[in-house]
């Protein structure tokens, strides 16, 4: 995977004001994205999937383990069996196990244990984290590589042209069963992709301001 070899890396340089907007175009770009809840079942081509999946597994990782695996679910009786699973888990979560503040918290998104989008959907993946196992070596940075291979992905997907939501069922434990995946893997996050129905909606949400989330030093 590494080999100890160092190869010559020189890409092009920009100059400062195409380097500017190039950074800007891909801010107000990145800035569009929304998580979506409600989806249109129009199926999405799958060589997006495969393209977005190929720029999530170029992200940096730790020691370059590439501690990650993709499963992408398109089956309507497996998305079946997802939706009904994360459900249960999520009444549970909403019901008795999420503190007060967690839910108020949770409130403006509007969010219960109704997950109508794993199913309806096209194609949902499925993020897992690989840890030490029989056939895989001990990774580093598990969550923080997986959570850099996941920002690519968004990215890639929104990029094309296609939604997604980030969805956490907790716990994930039954990821492993629904996706047929071993011990060593344990979900991360749960990526519905496809097309905004028709007439769907986003909270009204606002990103802070720049001079809150940057220090200059
Ligand atoms: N996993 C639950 C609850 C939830 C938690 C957070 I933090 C969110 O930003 C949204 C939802 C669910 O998916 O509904």
């Amino acid at each position: 995977m590494t080999t100890g070899t160092a190869l010559r890396y020189q890409p092009e340089r920009m100059g400062p004001t195409a380097m500017t907007v190039a950074a800007e175009r891909f801010a107000d770009r990145v800035a569009t994205r929304r998580s979506v809840r409600e989806f249109a079942p129009t199926p999405i081509p799958h060589g997006v999937i495969e393209a977005a999946i190929r720029a999530a597994a170029s992200a940096p990782s730790g020691a370059n383990v590439q501690p990650w695996r993709f499963v992408v679910i398109t089956d309507p009786e497996r998305k079946r069996r997802l939706r009904e699973a994360a459900e249960a888990e999520e009444q549970v979560f909403y019901s008795r196990r999420a503190p007060q503040e967690w839910l108020k918290a949770l409130e403006p998104l509007g969010t219960d244990w109704r997950k109508p989008f794993l199913e309806i959907a096209p194609a949902v993946i499925v993020v897992f984290e690989v840890h030490q196992g029989p056939t895989s070596p001990k990774p580093y940075y598990v969550k923080e590589s997986v959570g850099i291979a996941t920002g690519f992905l968004l990215a890639a997907l929104h990029h094309a042209g296609l939604a997604t939501l980030t969805h956490t069922p907790s716990p994930m434990r039954f990821l492993n069963e629904v996706c047929e995946r071993p011990a060593e893997e344990r979900a991360n996050v749960v990526i519905p992709v496809g097309y905004p129905a028709d007439g769907a909606t986003v909270p009204h949400l606002e990103r802070k301001p720049l001079d809150e989330v940057l220090v200059r030093l």
